[in-house]
């Protein structure tokens, strides 16, 4: 933690979901740590820090409960090794957090309209460009009392933590639900030390052209509030530095990725996101894995049988339709496949109270029910879709399918394919779309898919599933490689290093 001591400073995280959520049941109130490696990583610094808080939104009823009970305040949570609220002094790992409470209709609003559909869709290169209207009277209003609203609401909570800590601090904010806080911390507490990480893709300047001037100039000059914006990959760290320069014509050095504002300089940084490899491995060792694994083997393995398997939320980015077309054009032009190959997919339903998302999985289903209609062999269904949300059940099928499908129309990164290199342990081929982030990192290693050409897809995917073995372990290994020396600790651990730098510590 060399880069941590050396800040020395106090620290505090925001994020749109926390380390702990509360509910209730009939034993009274339970918490519960937050999954995922983002929130693994970030818990992992919290915890080891002596001033470090976390602020979130209130999530369920009971996070409202709680904060209310507070006053809005923080709380202290013991989270290992079972998560609690301490009121003294904890005797092991804790996070203090502070939950913030919106109102629910501006949250909708900030939520469900505009981080998403909008800002997701404009940064996935979904926004629609059609005759339909879009920004609507609606969507102004949703913008003001929402998004700009809530932003602030999180701000203020941010800055009050700052302040509460002498005004100087560390700041880590995360992605684009966030786009305004920047610029409202930094004109509150001038003396922070604040970065701001989008997950997501960051298109360049005409994608956000779609917005009207003032909107996308605000996104902009909140962020623009950081002293470093990061991202995953180069190429969005430049659009990000281009959109600077043409959208709001502020002077920028595309060499250096900076961005001069007034007298400050702003740096884009790329910092590609990764796994935790030893949970993974963990997690692959446990019981309840290796009856998962059991079970698929039984189920699609037999006979030399080969495994197709894609891992995703049912989020159209991820552009799972195009992926089965591609699946169903393969075994119209290689019949031979047929009840050879199985494609299982496990998709996890996500934000269903956006129209666009429902009407998705409805069309995912309609075309899985086409293509199994047209290639059931012998009562063998050739595309297994499961709806679930079961992690083990992905690692057991990460650890054995034969080709993992990627083939998202753009992908901040896609940690599911850095998540296979490390489980796999049967030669499995990441066939990765050239427009997921992961694709820099492991393409040389993947079979590359281009996501809106089906009959590419269908080819690339036969090429990985006749690629001859000792090929497939060497290309795995050298991916598994790659991710284990670039894990989420280092992915954190440079970001930490550049602020440190900033801040004159190093
Ligand atoms: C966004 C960006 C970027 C899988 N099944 C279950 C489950 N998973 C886990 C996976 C993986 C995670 O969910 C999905 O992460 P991805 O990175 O693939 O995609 P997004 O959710 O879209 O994440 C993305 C990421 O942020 C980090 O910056 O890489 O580009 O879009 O870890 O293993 N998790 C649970 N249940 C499951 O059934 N809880």
């Amino acid at each position: 933690m060399s880069d941590i001591d050396l800040l020395d400073l106090p620290l505090v995280l925001l994020s749109n979901r926390g380390p702990v959520s509360f509910d209730r049941d009939t034993a009274g109130r339970t918490v519960t740590r937050g999954a995922g490696g983002l929130v693994s990583a970030l818990s992992g610094l919290a915890e080891h820090l002596d001033d470090a808080v976390w602020v979130c939104g209130a999530a369920t009823p009971e996070d409202a409960a709680v904060a209310g009970e507070n006053d809005g305040g923080s709380i202290l949570v013991q989270t290992q090794p079972s998560p609690h609220v301490v009121d003294g002094k904890p005797d092991g790992p804790s996070i203090r957090v502070r939950l913030v409470v919106t109102d629910p209709a501006a949250y909708a609003d900030f939520y469900s309209v505009w981080s998403n559909p909008i800002l997701w869709f404009i940064q996935h290169g979904l926004y629609g460009r059609s005759l339909t209207p879009v920004l609507t009277r609606a969507d102004h209003d949703a913008f003001e009392n929402g998004y700009a609203a809530v932003n602030r609401a999180y701000a203020d909570a941010v800055a009050d933590e700052v302040r509460s800590r002498g005004g100087k601090a560390l700041v880590l904010l995360q992605d684009y639900h966030f786009y305004l806080v920047a610029e409202h911390v930094r004109e509150q507490c001038p003396d922070v030390v604040l970065t701001h990480f989008v997950h997501i893709p960051w298109p360049g300047p005409d994608e956000w052209r779609i917005l009207p001037g003032d909107i996308r100039e605000r996104l902009l000059r909140g962020l623009l509030g950081s002293d470093v914006v990061g991202f995953h990959t180069r190429r969005y760290a430049r659009n990000f530095v281009l959109c600077a320069g043409e959208l709001l014509g502020l002077p920028i050095n595309l060499d250096e990725l900076t961005v001069q504002v007034n007298d400050r300089t702003v740096r884009a940084r790329y910092y590609p996101i990764s796994v935790d490899p030893a949970a993974l491995d963990a997690t692959l060792a446990s019981e309840e894995v290796a009856a998962h694994v059991a079970m698929l083997r039984y189920v699609f393995l037999d006979d030399d049988r080969q495994l197709v398997l894609r891992v995703d939320r049912t989020d159209p980015s991820k552009n799972v339709v195009r992926g089965f077309l591609a699946f169903g054009t393969l075994l119209d032009q290689h019949p031979e496949l047929v009840g050879k190959v199985s494609f299982l997919a496990l998709l996890q339903p996500s934000r269903t109270d956006v129209p666009e998302y429902a009407d998705y999985i409805a069309l995912i289903g309609a075309v899985v029910a086409e293509i199994n209609a047209r290639h059931t062999k012998e009562g063998r269904q050739p595309i297994d879709l499961r709806m679930v949300e079961d992690f083990a059940l992905a690692v057991a099928a990460y650890s054995i399918c034969d080709v993992l499908m990627v083939n998202a129309i753009a992908d901040g990164m896609n940690l599911v394919a850095k998540e296979v290199a490390v489980v796999n342990r049967r030669g499995g081929v990441l066939a990765l779309s050239e427009m997921a982030g992961a694709h820099e990192e492991l393409g040389e290693f993947a079979v590359t898919l281009h996501p809106f050409d089906v009959q590419q897809m269908a080819d690339a995917l036969y090429a990985a599933l006749a690629m001859p073995m000792d090929e497939r372990h060497r290309r795995l290994a050298a991916a598994a490689e790659q991710v284990r020396t670039h894990d989420v600790r280092r992915w954190l651990d440079e970001q930490l290093a550049d602020l440190s730098h900033l801040a004159g510590f190093s």
